[in-house]
């Protein structure tokens, strides 16, 4: 019999290891190209993303998928799987095998988002407007490409009238029921999980990082920890041996639900809904917010543990208001806030960070909702997405909004690379909007979110000297093009920032030194 701390050691180790993003390079983020092409986010690893110290990407589903005329060609047709081909709307298999390892070179991780609890919605019709070709029949449930068939999918076990989810507050038809009408797989099957376990194998040995699995509240734990079970280790050409792909689970936990994240910690990690929710909150001052009360984020606001936490600012949900809990929160139609809160998010060590990448769409509100929220990628007439072009002062084109390229989030993106690892440091507010925090010895920040200036001298943590501002500007061949900050031997440092600046946030770090 095996000693018992080897079985504690065991199950330990199962019970994290999933959780680590393994980035390379001490990289800390991971942006979401989400809709981008394969080609362009190839090109992307390795003209911007490894250059500029991001971690990974979060690409959207690569498999097999309805292809929709009405609306035409919405982004979230991505969404209902017809099977586990791997052509999409993004490319075909042999470029995101280029992609991956193209990507992998540059030391940028890709995860993958894996649609494993439905295929296509009931309605989806019958014939080969799939992106593969691939014939299949929603009404008979059957998906030949697979193959599944109407004996594996969960419509007898669902109980309620109309096949759907219709209370939330019931975990069994969260869990057996369709979302939205999609089909709803049998997971519980030894044969679906091996089906879905292959699938995510076959990306593994592509070489991809992880997973973002998709809508987990309505997949059982059990379920998924078996079909997780059935992983490989990572490819040993990019990552060391016995390292466990990385987990990160969707699930809306704004609380007050049947169901919990902590169901699903254990697994791995989990989106902290709540985290993009409150900071939007708070940046945009509702119901009394104020910054000043961010003293204790994290954990101190009720957020999941934090080696259990994927946090983000917005999501290509909540962005356009699909999912729950939109309304507060910040998105690039709101720049400045923005900037702000993902900067805000980026220097605080909660978490593995997750930064949007999105594209603009003709936004159409009717009684507050947009009637334009199906709208896809910046795509040509015959709905193929369109390549992302990169202007000369290296903003991108077309409708492609490139989040990650504005320069006070990717100099944000490179501020958490240089703080890791140093505790949340030297906090000051003025008891309103006004804050300041460090991370040890290797950054600190300063916002001001108040509706007059901030003037003030304040302790740093820093070693003395003269620091580049990478809000305002960055340092450039030993230059600084935007604000520059000194800090006395004592670490002091004298701080002054308008209500009115472009961007009312100041941040320095060990390498913006001058
Ligand atoms: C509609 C009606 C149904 C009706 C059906 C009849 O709503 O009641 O029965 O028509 O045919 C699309 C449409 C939706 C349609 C459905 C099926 O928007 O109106 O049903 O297709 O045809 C994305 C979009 C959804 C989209 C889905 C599939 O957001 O609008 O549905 O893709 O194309 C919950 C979940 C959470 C989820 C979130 C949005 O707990 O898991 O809602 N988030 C993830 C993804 C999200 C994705 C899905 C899950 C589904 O992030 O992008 O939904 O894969 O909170
Ligand atoms: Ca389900």
């Amino acid at each position: 019999m095996r000693p018992y701390w080897l079985i504690l050691v065991a199950l330990f180790g199962l019970s994290v290891a999933q959780h680590n993003p393994h980035l390379k390079h001490g990289r800390t983020s991971i942006v979401h190209l989400f809709e981008w092409r394969w080609a362009d986010i190839a090109a992307e690893c390795e003209r911007f993303l490894g250059p500029n110290g991001f971690g990974g990407i979060q690409i959207s589903p690569p498999n097999e998928h309805i292809v929709l005329s009405s609306p035409w060609r919405p982004w979230w047709q991505r969404y209902q799987p017809i099977g586990y081909n791997l052509c999409s709307r993004s490319g075909t298999e042999a470029e995101l095998r280029d992609m991956i390892t193209r990507c992998n070179n540059v030391g940028v991780n890709v995860y993958v988002d894996v649609v494993i609890n439905h295929m296509c919605g009931a309605g989806g019709g019958e014939g080969t407007h799939s992106s593969c070709g691939s014939w299949f029949s929603a009404s008979k449930r059957d998906f030949p490409s697979v193959p599944y068939s109407v004996l594996d999918f969960n419509d007898n076990k669902c109980k309620t009238a109309s096949g759907d989810i219709e209370n939330y507050g019931d975990p069994y038809q969260v869990r057996d029921c369709r979302l939205v009408s999609l089909l709803d797989l049998a997971l519980e099957k030894d044969y679906v999980r091996g089906k879905v376990a292959d699938f995510m194998n076959t990306l593994i040995d592509m070489g991809v990082a992880g997973f973002r699995v998709d809508a987990c509240k309505h997949m059982w734990p059990g379920d998924l920890q078996n079909a997780y079970g059935r992983l490989k280790d990572l490819n040993t050409k990019w990552f060391s041996g016995g390292s466990r792909p990385f987990i990160f689970q969707e699930v809306i936990d704004l609380g007050g639900e049947g169901i919990s994240a902590a169901d699903y910690t254990q697994l791995g990690r989990v989106t902290e809904f709540k985290y993009g929710a409150k900071l939007g909150t708070v940046i945009r001052k509702w119901n009394g917010e104020k910054l000043s009360y961010t003293r204790n984020w994290g954990e101190g606001w009720g957020f999941m543990s934090n080696n259990n936490a994927l946090v983000f600012v917005d999501n290509h949900d909540n962005q356009r208001g699909h999912g729950a809990g939109g309304a507060s929160i910040v998105t690039f139609w709101d720049p400045r806030l923005h900037k702000m809160a993902v900067g805000y998010m980026l220097a605080h060590p909660y978490g593995v960070t997750r930064v949007m990448s999105s594209f603009r769409w003709d936004r159409h509100f009717v009684n507050g909702k947009d009637q334009n929220d199906w709208m896809g990628p910046p795509s040509y007439s015959d709905g193929s997405t369109k390549p992302v072009p990169i202007n000369p002062d290296q903003t991108c084109g077309d409708g492609w909004v490139c989040e990650h390229r504005w320069r006070q989030i990717k100099n944000m993106v490179i501020f958490r690379n240089v703080v890791n690892g140093q505790p949340h440091s030297n906090w000051w507010d003025n008891q309103s909007n006004q804050v300041a925090f460090g991370r040890g010895n290797r950054g600190f920040i300063v916002f001001n979110n108040d509706d007059w200036d901030l003037d003030v001298t304040l302790d740093t943590g820093m070693p003395g000297g003269t620091y580049c501002d990478v809000i305002s500007g960055q340092k450039e061949n030993g230059r600084c093009t935007g604000k520059q900050i000194q800090v006395g031997g004592d670490g002091r440092a004298h701080f002054k920032i308008s209500n009115r600046d472009e961007d009312p946030f100041v941040a320095i770090h060990a390498e913006s030194k001058l």
